[in-house]
């Protein structure tokens, strides 16, 4: 394996990224129908809207991983050698990683995510918390290959992808990234990953279309990103928030859905809607154990145990690189 300094220098990310938002944006809303990747979700704000997301009383996935994560502490320890780097791809908040480093003595934490500004808060708030431990943020696009800190080259490595981030891939690029997470972890690797199981269509759709209206607000912060990084003239309010339940393909969809026939101008170009045009703006895959464990195999890992808690709602597998 390389690894050496990260190849995601931080004093050029704002332009790259703005650029490539810039790029897939344009590309995506031209298609048809139209369409925006999720991970441009995530700013600052959309950071914290998710992190709002993760506290409603609908959006069951967070506490039962955590759930899982905590009944599981024990055996998962076990499997995590002495003195291994622990990578978060999308750590978010970090509040996840932060059970596994009570349990175990991990030697360095590495989270990785596109979210700059909030994952380099969230590595200074972990230092506070954790002072003898080395946390080393890499801030990019965990999709593009990158490489890890060199100070962690000689360390076991454990990669670690909660909260059922897989489920915004489809299955093809699923797959792509758990290889690519082979390839960036490296030989002996382990992985601990957090997959959403399907379930009850209500339970589903409430989920992600809380009473409250977070997930709305986050689903819009597309669109106030495109207004302010790209110079975009979206009127919030001529888009709603749509969630619905794909049974066939096993997957919520969220849109942002025009209310009325309009054009909107990004970056020199017109956009027109029809009105009830949506913009598909989020896949959120769930599996059965069945599924996810065939996806991992698929993809060169061997899956050494797979959890779920009592009710079956979400699932925590533990991989090892064959
Ligand atoms: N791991 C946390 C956060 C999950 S939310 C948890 O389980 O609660 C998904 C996270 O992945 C966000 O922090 C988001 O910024 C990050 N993310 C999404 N797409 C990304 C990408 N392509 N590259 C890097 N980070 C990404
Ligand atoms: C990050 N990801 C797994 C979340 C999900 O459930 O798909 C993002 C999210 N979208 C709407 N609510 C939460």
């Amino acid at each position: 394996m390389s690894v050496h300094a990260p190849a995601l220098a931080d004093a050029h990310l704002p332009d790259k990224q703005t650029s490539a938002f810039a790029r897939d944006a344009a590309r995506d809303l031209s298609q048809h129908p139209k369409r925006l990747s999720p991970k441009y979700f995530y700013d600052a704000t959309g950071s914290e809207l998710f992190e709002a997301i993760t506290r409603l009383p609908e959006y069951y996935p967070t506490r039962t991983e955590l759930r899982i994560l905590r009944d599981r502490g024990g055996e998962i320890a076990k499997l995590i050698p002495k003195g291994a780097a622990l990578v978060e791809f999308g750590a978010g908040a970090t509040t996840k990683a932060r059970l596994l480093l009570k349990n175990s003595a991990f030697g360095a934490y590495v989270p990785v995510d596109i979210s700059g500004e909030f994952i380099k808060a969230q590595a200074d708030a972990l230092r506070r918390d954790f002072p003898q431990l080395a946390v080393y943020p890499v801030t990019g696009d965990f999709t593009a290959p990158f490489t890890l800190p060199s100070v962690v080259e000689t360390m076991p490595r454990v990669g670690f992808f909660p909260g059922s981030t897989i489920g915004n891939f489809e299955p093809d690029e699923a797959c792509r990234f758990l290889r690519s997470a082979r390839g960036i972890l490296g030989e002996d690797a382990q992985m601990i990953i957090g997959a959403d199981l399907e379930k009850d269509e209500r339970v589903l759709y409430d989920a992600y279309n809380d009473a409250a209206g977070v997930t709305a607000r986050f689903n819009l912060n597309v669109l106030v990103r495109m207004n302010r990084e790209l110079g975009a003239n979206f009127d919030l309010s001529a888009f709603t928030h749509r969630a619905i339940f794909n049974r066939e393909r096993h997957r919520i969809e969220m849109h942002l859905i025009s209310k009325k026939k309009q054009t909107v101008r990004m970056l020199g170009t017109s956009f027109s809607f029809r009105t009830g045009e949506t913009i598909h703006t989020e896949n959120s895959y769930k599996y059965s154990v069945d599924r996810f464990e065939a996806l991992a195999r698929g993809a060169g890992w061997t899956v050494r145990e797979s959890w779920t808690d009592p009710a079956k709602m979400f699932s925590v597998h533990a991989l090892m690189a064959a």
